[in-house]
């Protein structure tokens, strides 16, 4: 293993066009690792914090980089990581940034990766790495803190769970956005495309369910496999004062389990993100107990892929299922040990993306290194493809 010679910080755009840092990493014996970080638009309130890029970079070279440059080894992960915690002093990353922390800690274990001459998702994942390949959950309609004037909603995902391969999967998912925009304009609704490329029509939930429903079947009976969908309701983003506010009435949390269990068995949901309020672990409970032997009840905002609330999480049965969003909570170890936590307790991980994104692919890498079951990084939008084409480069070499 060789040191780290030099961290080099920069503001980049995201796909928003908004500000985001990227990290350079140098090993001594010539090693390069680059990545960026990504962005929320419906952040947890339990998030890991982001600061402005300008800050987060002055901060970073501050406090962080002296710690690192001949410090620390840029395969040695936990080692890079602590020493980002130690230079921040803080634990949710207000000081240096979780978008300094985010990206400087991808970007050694991309440097670390290049030393050994391996790809990222052998290096994270070693030499027992399972061979599965994740499912990409695809964002095919949207709205909520996505799109102004569409769905309550925040992300109707189609599911390809029965594709025989990563590449059958991705363009399943591009067919199903396809041939919702085709139904959308055979009713007369125009759709421009919201943060992460879904279709943000102006209409209700209940007619992107129909509109999802029929998307999903169309493609499925053309490709001969099952396609089914999935949420984030995002229901954190419409709680207010004890209740969840849609546009057109409210709901009780008693009638919000309600409403989604109901949604389960009607459409015969695979996968159901933040159904309740991010500190409900109580009514997540509730859902689970009811629905959770059907489909997934994914925690996000609920989880922050933060490992002590995973802890309460699965202490209460509030969910089988925890969203991976490594910018959540700063680093890759800290990923990583929320997902080993996980899958020791029979949770199901799920790695994603954010709504603001760049080029940056190592979140793909991230899905095949720890054999989670899903992916979710949309479904079109270059910076969501290029995740996508790197699963499919990944699949061609290792799966
Ligand atoms: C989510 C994400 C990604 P954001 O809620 O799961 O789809 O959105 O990055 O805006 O939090
Ligand atoms: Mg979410």
């Amino acid at each position: 293993m060789t040191r780290i010679a030099d961290v080099r910080l920069r503001r980049i755009l995201d796909s928003r066009a908004n500000a985001t840092v990227e990290a350079d990493v140098l090993t001594e014996s010539g090693g390069f690792g680059r990545a960026a970080a990504p962005s929320g638009a419906s952040t947890g309130e339990h998030e890991a914090i982001e600061l402005d890029a300008e800050e987060a970079i002055a901060n970073a070279r501050e406090h962080a980089v002296p710690r690192l440059v001949e410090e620390v080894y840029a395969g040695d992960q936990r080692s890079v990581d602590a020493a980002l915690h130690a230079a921040d002093g803080i634990d949710d990353f207000s000081g240096i940034g979780a978008n300094s922390a985010v990206a400087i800690s991808m970007a050694a274990a991309k440097a670390g990766a290049d030393m050994l001459g391996a790809p990222l998702y052998q290096h994270l994942g070693g030499a027992f790495r399972g061979e599965n390949f994740p499912v990409p959950l695809g964002n095919v309609i949207g709205g909520g803190e996505h799109a102004a004037d569409a769905t309550d909603i925040q992300e109707f995902l189609s599911a390809p769970v029965g594709a025989p391969s990563v590449t059958d999967a991705v363009f399943a998912n591009a067919a199903v956005h396809d041939e919702a925009h085709e139904i959308l304009a055979d009713r007369g609704i125009p759709a421009g495309k919201g943060d992460e490329g879904a279709w943000a029509p102006s209409i209700d939930d209940e007619e992107a369910f129909e509109i999802m429903a029929e998307a999903t079947e169309n493609v499925s009976d053309g490709v001969g496999f099952e396609i089914g969908f999935g949420l984030d309701v995002a229901a954190a983003e419409m709680y207010d004062d004890g209740e969840y506010v849609y546009s057109d009435r409210t709901r009780s949390t008693d009638e919000q389990i309600e409403y989604v269990a109901d949604l389960v068995h009607e459409y015969d949901l695979v996968y159901v993100e933040d159904p309740l309020d991010e500190n409900d672990f109580e009514a997540f409970a509730e859902l689970t107990d009811r629905v959770g032997e059907e489909t997934l009840i994914c925690g996000d905002d609920l989880f922050v892929t933060n490992t002590e609330r995973l802890q309460t999480g699965i202490e209460q049965g509030s969910a089988n299922s925890i969203l991976i969003k490594p910018n959540q909570i700063g680093t890759l170890t800290d990923a990583f040990d929320a997902i080993e936590l996980a899958t020791r307790n029979g949770i199901e991980p799920v790695v994603s993306h954010r709504s603001g994104e760049t080029e940056d692919t190592t979140i793909a890498h991230l899905a095949v290194a720890t054999d989670a079951p899903f992916i979710k990084t949309g479904a079109a939008s270059g910076e969501r493809t290029a995740k996508l084409n790197e699963l499919i480069r990944i699949a061609e070499d290792a799966l």
